[in-house]
Order: C-alpha cells, then structure tokens, then sequence
C-alpha cells in the first residue's frame, strides 16, 4: 500500500529545487466563509503568494487521495455547496476518510500533517482552533493545539479566534510546549482585533521572518518535535475594534449553547452568525488577515529556503 497523495507538478517541481513552499488549508473554503467569496478568497491567497516569489500549495482530500495542490475543479468542488457534501477533518477523521474513498477539508491539524508528509514546512491560515469558553465543562479543545506540539510545520495565523477562551489557549500551547511568537508586537492578536481587550500578551515577539525561520531551524536542531505557531496581527486598516466584535461574539455563543450546537460543528456556526450580526465586515476582516498571512508565510518559506523563492 502506498500513500494516497497527489503533489501537482508546480508543488513538486518547487520542492524538488529547495523552492519556498506554503501549505494553505481548506476548511476556511468549505465550512469557515461562505460561497463563492470562499473560492474567491482562496484563490487571491494563492495569488499574493506568487506575488511574493513563493509556490502555493491549497490541501484537501479529494476521493480518498490528499491533494498538495489544488486546481480550479477542485477549488469549486470544496467550495460550492452544491457540490455536494465535503466533511471537515480533523486528525481523528483523517484515515477512515480516506480508507472509504470520502472526501474532505482539512482543518489546522490535517493540513499540518499532510504539508509535512509532502515536505511543506511553512503554512497560512486565519485562525487556529483552540480552548473555548466554557471548555471547564465541554470540555472543547481544539486538536489543532496538539497538532502544533506533534508536527514540525510553522503555522502563521492571525492569533486564536476570538470566539475562543484566548489565555486558556495559550496555558495549553505553553504546557504542550508549542513555541509562540507575536510577529512586530508584544500583544497576541485576537483574528479580528489587533489586541485583546484584556491586554494578553504573547510569551516571544519577532521582528522579520528570518527570525522565525532562525529559531524554526535552531528547534529542529535540537530534536524537538512539533511546530511553532506565529501569530500576525490583522492590518490596522482592517480590523474591528474589540468594542465591537466583543458583544457580537458574546451574542454568537450564547445563540450557539441555546441551539445545543456541538462538537465540530462549533466553530462554522459561530463564524456563521458572527458574519450576519457584522452584516459581512467580520468576512473583510477574515479575508484581509488571511491575505497578510499568506505574505508573511511566504517571506519566511523563503528564509527557510536559503532565500531562493521562485525563480
Ligand atoms: N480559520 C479561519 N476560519 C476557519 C478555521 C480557521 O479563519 O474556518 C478553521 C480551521 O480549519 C481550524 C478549525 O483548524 O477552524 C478549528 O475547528 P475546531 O475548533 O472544531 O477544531
Ligand atoms: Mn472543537
């Protein structure tokens, strides 16, 4: 048995020549914006990483294979709902997955392992999943946080979203010892917001890719395992302030408990209502950091590989 992935040729041919590579996910496409900004969204990522001199490489699982690489079709087939149905993958759901045949999207946790079984090291998303509120008995915790502990891939994010219970997030990456960073400020940015409204900061801050890239290095040197999670505030242009989205948020959740909404289904309802209550602009704002990430996952694909980008 052989492993069921496909690399498209422009993904192949760029880790075949040390090239700078980005890994993007797509359960953003399928369950976290709606259609057809999802596709369209998906497909600008793409594009500002080739601005950048760098190769993008969108995961999905497409008819039981991992795909590194997607194209237009497929775009299409995860983000149009009319598609038909597309599963959002965790670890936990990965191999049944795929040993039926199905097909899905691939959350933080799932990208993060099929990048690294391509040889992807630098990954772009908007938010991690994380602990949230109310997790003391729920009991939610996102697997993408152990993921970060287990897989050696540098995810770039806009910080936790804000729907989560953001310091708890954080003692959890500390206990797994996940490395944290705050790229040019101190704060740990939450996705909306360039701060949080209760001042959070995060454990490290670094000023330019290289930086990341350094330590990213240096980590695997020593032989520890996992990833490390960067973490890139919103562009001040965009963001909402905490003021707003705060209640709106707070709206969300307690909509989400009264339905009994649960499990993996959380987190899409939650970014769901958000989008009506802000009448649309919380999607600008998750569009516009999603693009800013993809530019810093680029710049510091590039460090990672001796600064040769696509030549
Ligand atoms: N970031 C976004 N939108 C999203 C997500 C992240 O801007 O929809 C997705 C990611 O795929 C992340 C997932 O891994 O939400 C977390 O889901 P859960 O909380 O169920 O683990
Ligand atoms: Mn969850």
């Amino acid at each position: 048995m052989s492993l069921p992935m496909d690399i498209a040729p422009e993904v192949a041919d760029a880790l075949a020549d040390g090239r700078a590579v980005v890994a993007l996910e797509s359960t953003i496409i399928s369950h976290g914006m709606p259609y057809p900004r999802n596709i369209e969204t998906a497909r600008q990522v793409e594009g500002e990483i080739r601005a950048k001199g760098a190769v993008p490489a969108t995961i999905a699982v497409l008819e039981g294979r991992i795909k590194i690489g997607l194209d237009d079709a497929a775009l299409q087939r995860l983000g149009d709902p009319e598609a038909g149905d597309i599963a959002k993958l965790s670890r936990r759901d990965l191999a049944a997955c795929i040993a039926a045949g199905g097909s899905g999207a691939t959350t933080v946790a799932t990208t993060m392992i099929a990048a690294h079984l391509a040889g992807i090291e630098v990954f772009a998303t908007g938010g991690i999943g994380g602990v949230h509120k109310g997790a003391e008995s729920t009991f939610d915790i996102s697997a993408d946080l152990h993921e970060l502990a287990e897989t050696p891939v540098v995810v770039v994010c806009a910080g936790a979203k804000a729907i989560l219970d953001i310091p708890k997030t954080l003692e959890v990456l500390e206990t797994l010892g996940v490395p944290v960073t705050s790229f040019g400020q101190s704060a740990f940015p939450a996705f909306w917001s360039r701060k949080h409204p209760d001042g959070i900061n995060s454990p490290s801050q670094v000023a330019s890719a290289a930086e990341i890239a350094g330590r990213f290095q240096t980590a695997k040197l020593l032989g520890l395992r996992g990833g490390m999670l960067v973490a890139n505030p919103i562009p001040e242009a965009d963001e909402i302030s905490n003021d707003e989205m705060w209640p709106i948020i707070e709206t969300a959740i307690a909509e989400a408990a009264a339905q009994g909404v649960e499990g993996n289904a959380v987190t899409p309802f939650l970014l769901q209502r958000i989008f009506e209550i802000t009448g649309g602009r919380s999607l600008e704002a998750n569009i516009a950091l999603v693009l800013n990430n993809a530019r810093l996952a680029a710049e510091i694909a590039k460090s990672l590989s001796g600064g040769s980008g696509n030549r």
